[in-house]
């Protein structure tokens, strides 16, 4: 496995062991059927527990049955997960870093005894509805709205790109808080099974196909006020979930590219032309010493950010960096493994083809590349580009 700088010479026993553990639990379980699923536009649902069994979802918190392992550990996690594909590891970020962390992180001792032990098990599966028709990049303007009474709240709106909502049992809305004078927006447990909560699958992508995505109706769902997330009120309460997913998806790019590189590596050596394997033309050598480069120098700052998260000094913006780096990295090798590939390239039989498309949704969603080139603008400037 391409490690070319020997960075996992310095990892621990433990995060030795989840490394070891993820690559096993995908080579036996995952990838033997994931190019079906991926054609069916499935998700391997009846592994759920068993990620959950294993400690994949949320393993870097504390309590409540969680197994708080390192930030090097957690990504190393996500990067073995996308090695296989990308809607693995989305599951597991879902689940982990927009779902458990908020609760763990803003909800009360209630919500956290009723939802973090289920959801680190698996039993229970959780949503993050931020994104709206309407409203992507620009979440601040969000029409979902909640407006309080006597009972609870009343809860109204639609989201959309919502991943795993057709299976949740909870989700967490993001919605305008209309009682309070500067409508703040809020996060809302709600359960799935609500009345006024509907939710369908989007069926027709062409990417991250093996990941269920949906959309969210909200009709009238009441929600008491113990449902509301208490410890976190603006913009900064959704914001802060995605840069704990952004970090994960920093690592698990390289995971992707990491796998494409392995396959035409491992091809370039097999495939005979002109008499004799590919990979001794400088040609097909020149785009592995490239793949291998570019896979490296995204390791590299995967790793540097676990060390600025580890000890409290990782800001949003450096995980945008790294967001926006590696996703593009992959992105583009996944694409140079495909066309060394040829004509065997373009099918499921191999996993360049269906990591290159994936990446298109990876490059997408948790703030398109864009946004992360106005967010790191901003920084280096101190001018907002965004409008
Ligand atoms: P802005 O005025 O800049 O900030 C509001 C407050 O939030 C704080 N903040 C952050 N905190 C933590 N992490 C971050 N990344 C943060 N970004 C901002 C900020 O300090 C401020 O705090 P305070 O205390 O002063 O109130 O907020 P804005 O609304 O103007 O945001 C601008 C912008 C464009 C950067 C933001 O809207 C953005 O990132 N847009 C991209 C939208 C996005 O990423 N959506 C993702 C949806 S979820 C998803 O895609 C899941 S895919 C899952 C999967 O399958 O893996
Ligand atoms: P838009 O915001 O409409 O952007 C369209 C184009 O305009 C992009 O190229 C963008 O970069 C560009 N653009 C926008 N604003 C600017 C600007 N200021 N300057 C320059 N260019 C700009 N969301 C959730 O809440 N929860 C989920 O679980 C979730 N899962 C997803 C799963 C999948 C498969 C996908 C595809 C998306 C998911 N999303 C989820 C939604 C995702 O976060 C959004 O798609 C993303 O934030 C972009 O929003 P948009 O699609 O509305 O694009």
């Amino acid at each position: 496995m391409l490690d070319y700088v020997s960075l996992e010479a310095d990892l621990d026993a433990e995060e030795r062991m989840i490394r070891d553990t993820a690559r096993e639990f995908v080579d036996e379980k995952v990838r033997p059927d994931i190019a079906d699923h991926y054609e069916a536009g499935t998700f391997p649902t009846d592994l759920i527990p068993e990620l959950g069994e294993l400690g994949f979802f949320a393993p870097n918190l504390e309590g409540y049955g969680l197994p708080n392992v390192s930030e090097t550990a957690y990504g190393i996690l996500m990067q073995e997960l996308e090695a296989c594909d990308s809607g693995v590891r989305s599951m597991a970020s879902v689940q982990g870093s927009l779902v458990m962390y908020p609760i763990h992180a803003y909800g009360s001792e209630a919500q956290k005894d009723e939802w973090l032990r289920d959801m680190g098990t698996g039993e229970a599966i959780g949503c993050f509805g931020l994104t709206e028709p309407e409203h992507g990049s620009n979440p601040s303007g969000m029409e979902t709205a909640a407006e309080k009474d006597a009972d609870g709240y009343l809860i109204n709106g639609s989201k959309t790109w919502i991943t795993n909502a057709p299976i949740a049992d909870v989700a967490i809305i993001w919605a305008r808080d209309r009682s309070a004078d500067d409508e703040p927006v809020r996060g809302f447990l709600v359960e799935t099974d609500r009345d006024g909560f509907s939710t369908n699958k989007l069926d027709d992508k062409l990417s991250l196909r093996a990941s269920i995505t949906g959309e969210i109706g909200l009709n009238d769902v009441r929600v008491p006020e113990e449902n509301v997330l208490p410890g976190v009120s603006g913009m900064k309460g959704p914001l802060s979930c995605l840069t704990q997913a952004r970090y994960g998806i920093a690592w698990g790019a390289v995971g992707a590219a990491r796998d494409a590189f392995e396959q035409a590596r491992d091809y370039a050596l097999e495939r005979d032309q002109f008499d004799g394997p590919i990979a001794r033309f400088q040609l097909q050598q020149e785009k592995l010493a490239e793949m291998a480069t570019q896979i490296t120098t995204a390791q590299l700052l995967a790793y540097r950010l676990a060390e600025l998260k580890e000890r409290g000094d990782l800001r949003p913006q450096h995980v945008s960096m790294a967001k926006r780096n590696n996703v593009r990295m992959a992105r583009d090798q996944t694409r140079v493994a495909r066309e060394m590939l040829g004509g065997n390239g373009i099918t499921t039989d191999y996993s360049p083809m269906r990591h290159m498309a994936n990446m298109e949704t990876v490059y997408t969603y948790e703030g398109t590349h864009d946004i992360h080139t106005l967010i790191l603008g901003q920084d280096l400037t101190g001018i907002a580009a965004f409008e």
